[in-house]
């Protein structure tokens, strides 16, 4: 048995933290198989098999892909759909050409700026090439991809629904994205006359979905966007539709690679992250080792910084995500940076720094449900009152809810003025 401290929590338990939302990360990784088969492993092997397991868990999680296929026809807008899904703008350096004239020929793979293996495809439209439905899914190597978005900025063409039928049999799921809506609502509103914002996207949902309907698609969902606007409109509605679709782990990938639109999207991430909390405190917490904070943390650091500089990666914070956020939000780097408080964004993660933090955190106590919440899978009596796993535990989420709430300004800062309660947005 790998169980070497004390399972005593009492010291640990504190009212400070009562009022605070607590939140099971626990299992929503594993299957019942594999928790099950995590506890049986802690009871025969002790900490050091449980290790084995979760550092599977981790590297899974790092090394799934996904692969999302845009398609439509040409000038629909699925070059631009990549670059804003990417974060970027046309102009930017690894941005997919966006042009009026037909530009899109081959599959392209354009990877996420921050999550390598994440990938974007962008197809050429069915109609730009002359073969079928079933030939052109083939040719463009449909197994790899989870799951296909179909782009149209007007009404859906027979093509596109070929393409839906096909995708459908071969076992994918598509979603239907109308795009350029911007441009819809701009002609509306100079045309004169009444105009409600609300009732004309009904309207253009309602007219996608019958038409869908009538070329035999049964159910469709349409979802308006813009791309020059990604945030507002029926983009928050697509994203609920994947993850409601994505089995989880690649669900938890999705979320980790949106761009930073709202403080909706943040908080997803940090509740992503926070899932892999405790996996990393276990990996990182030396048996028996009683921690001295600022002397040495009695834990694996590498595994410490790895997870911070993952934490800051996916939430934004890297001065190229800063940069890239200004330009496209029409802010200076400057103005995002001044809401940033925390010292762990814009310097490198040192363990000086770590164990500067874990000072402040050694004093920070925990409640016992959370802990136990968190906990459970392994149920081990090395997580005790402290133990190195519980100091390492505490500053992961410190560390997390630091950088989530700084995450959280700069996105406020960056769309203050579109995220006006008077403006027409689904967040
Ligand atoms: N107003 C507005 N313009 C858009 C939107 N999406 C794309 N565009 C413009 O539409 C044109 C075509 O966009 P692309 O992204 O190149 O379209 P595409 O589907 O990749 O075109 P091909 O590569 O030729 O198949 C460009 O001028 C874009 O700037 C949008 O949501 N709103
Ligand atoms: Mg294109």
């Amino acid at each position: 048995m790998g169980g070497a401290s004390s399972r005593n929590q009492e010291g640990e338990t504190s009212d400070c933290l009562e009022n605070q939302t607590v939140e099971s990360s626990n299992s929503s990784f594993f299957t019942e198989e594999e928790l099950k088969k995590l506890k049986s492993d802690y009871e025969t092997g002790g900490v050091e098999m449980v290790k084995t397991v979760l550092q599977q868990k981790v590297t899974e999680l790092d090394k799934t892909e996904l692969n999302v296929a845009v398609t439509g026809e040409t000038g629909a807008g699925k070059s631009s759909f990549i670059n804003a899904m990417r974060g970027l703008q046309v102009n930017d350096e690894g941005a997919a050409e966006v042009d009026n004239i037909e530009t899109t020929k081959e599959p392209a793979g354009y990877k996420h700026p921050n999550l390598p293996n994440v990938c974007f495809w962008d197809l050429p439209g069915i109609g730009t090439i002359k073969f079928p439905a079933n030939k052109y899914l083939k040719e463009m190597k449909f197994k790899k991809y989870d799951f296909f978005i179909i782009i149209s900025h007007c009404r859906f063409k027979e093509n596109d629904t070929k393409l839906a039928k096909e995708i459908k049999r071969l076992g994918k799921n598509f979603y239907f994205v109308r795009s350029k809506i911007d441009n819809d609502l701009d002609s509306k509103r100079r045309g004169g006359g009444q105009f409600n914002e609300e009732e004309e996207l009904v309207k253009i949902r309602k007219d996608c979905v019958s038409k869908l309907q009538e070329a035999g698609i049964p159910t469709p969902s349409v979802f308006l966007i813009s791309n020059l606007d990604l945030h507002l409109y029926d983009f928050s509605l697509l994203n609920k539709a994947l993850e409601g679709d994505l089995p989880c782990i690649k669900k938890s990938v999705y979320i980790l690679a949106l761009p930073n639109l709202n403080s909706d999207i943040v908080e997803k991430k940090r509740k992503e992250l926070k899932k892999r909390v405790w996996m990393l405190a276990t990996l990182s917490s030396v048996i028996g080792a009683v921690p001295v904070p600022g002397v040495s943390l009695a834990s694996d650091i590498s595994i410490l910084i790895g997870g911070i500089i993952h934490f800051r990666r996916c939430l934004g914070l890297n001065d190229s995500d800063l940069e890239r956020l200004a330009k496209r939000a029409g802010k200076s780097v400057e103005d995002l940076k001044a809401v940033i408080t925390t010292p762990l964004v814009g310097g490198e993660i040192t363990p000086d720094v770590i164990n500067r933090l874990a000072w402040g955190v050694a004093a920070v106590t925990i409640s016992a449900i959370e802990l136990a919440l968190d906990i459970i899978p392994v149920v081990g009596s090395i997580f005790g009152a402290g133990s190195s796993f519980l100091m390492t535990y505490k500053l992961l989420n410190a560390v997390l809810h630091d950088l989530a709430e700084n995450a959280q300004r700069v996105v406020t800062v960056a769309f203050r003025s579109e995220n006006d309660p008077n403006q027409t947005s689904v967040q």
